[in-house]
């Protein structure tokens, strides 16, 4: 997958390419990746709708602009923690939706051999230190890989993706503090979509969500998350920021999920309004408002759009087929990769 360049240098590149088409192409890209997380968690709402996958799902589609927007700022070899809700991260950061559908589909060739499902992946090779069905769990293992980046005097940066209901879980504000003293490479993400479970947060949670990472002397910034630009150029500076040794930061990100709290949940009209769905669908949408950008900078039209949809919706289609076909692990890996 093609990684957008860490810097917004508006420079001809090595092989001649203007500055104008070397962004064009990184937005672009960048473009291609929220809509192959859109298009491919369509998809595995289908799958499970129609009883092909087992266990369950929660899908992403309405925040790919924070996944995407943060991981194009990162290098591969940098550090990602995911959450329950977890398959934008997983993609944004270079998984293959392959081996992501054979992962949710139970199958030998998922990122966890089919043994974790959707909210387990994890992929050494993109920096994906994997995904936790436990709220707020993957902020000790975050904190921790940026612990060892600074003990090896490696420049990795380590990424936190959480969700709002996080805010609640105390380890969180242990390792910010660690973090903050020890001036660890660490940036927590906080994706706001206004809602725990079925709950939302202003009935969850008191006092302002920026204060918490303020509260640490962490540098904190609230972004509007439907918007890739704001997340990206946010990202890219408190990347650089870690990387030059100056510490954790905070990104706390507005959003809102498109479906239910997990695949199957139909019951969600008690909780919040068709109005309120209906106003961050049509006017916060992060794919459309980032495609009316790209038009009017010229970047795009209407065929670039079908075009990179086409190739998306090949990609994926293909990338489903091959887990429908795949063979199942054998039973006697059962106890395999299993630890006590
Ligand atoms: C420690 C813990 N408590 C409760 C749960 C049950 N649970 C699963 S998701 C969820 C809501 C999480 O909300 P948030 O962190 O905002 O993430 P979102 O689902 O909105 O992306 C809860 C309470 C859990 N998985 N882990
Ligand atoms: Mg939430």
């Amino acid at each position: 997958m093609l990684q957008p360049e860490t810097s917004k240098s508006t420079e001809s590149n090595d092989a001649g390419v203007s500055g104008k088409d070397t962004e064009q192409t990184r937005w672009l890209s960048m473009y291609e990746q929220m809509l192959k997380i859109r298009i491919f968690e369509e998809h595995v709402n289908q799958l499970y709708t129609t009883a092909k996958m087992p266990g369950l799902a929660h899908l992403y589609i309405g925040e790919e602009a924070i996944a995407v927007g943060v991981c194009s700022a990162l290098r591969r070899d940098d550090y990602i923690t995911s959450t329950h809700r977890g398959h934008g991260h997983c993609l944004a950061k270079g998984a293959s939706v392959d081996r992501m559908f054979a992962e949710l589909l139970g199958k030998e060739a998922g990122y966890c051999r089919g043994k974790g499902g959707s909210m387990h992946i994890a992929d050494q090779d993109t920096g994906n230190l994997g995904a936790n069905a436990i709220v707020g769990g993957s902020a000790g293992i975050a904190t921790g890989a940026a612990m060892s980046s600074k003990m090896r005097g490696s420049d990795q940066v380590t990424v936190c993706f959480f969700g709002d209901g996080a805010l609640g879980q105390g380890m969180l504000y242990e390792v910010m503090n660690m973090a903050s003293l020890w001036k660890l490479p660490v940036i927590y993400v906080c994706e706001n979509n206004q809602y725990n479970e079925y709950t939302h947060n202003s009935e969850t949670t008191a006092g302002e969500m920026s204060a918490r990472g303020k509260a640490f002397g962490i540098p904190t910034e609230e972004v509007n998350g439907q918007d890739i630009r704001a997340v990206y150029d946010t990202a890219l500076r408190m990347v650089e920021r870690a990387r030059r040794g100056e510490g954790p930061s905070f990104i706390l990100c507005d959003t809102y999920r498109y479906h239910g709290h997990h695949v199957g949940d139909i019951q969600r009209s008690y909780y919040r309004s068709k109005e309120e769905e209906e106003h961050w669908k049509t006017e916060r949408d992060p794919l459309k408002l980032f495609a009316s950008w790209l038009v009017e900078q010229g970047m795009a039209d209407s065929q670039t759009f079908e075009q990179i949809e086409q190739q998306v919706r090949v990609e994926v289609e293909a990338g489903e087929q091959f887990a429908l076909n795949a063979p199942y692990p054998d039973a006697s890996e059962v106890e395999q990769d299993v630890y006590a």
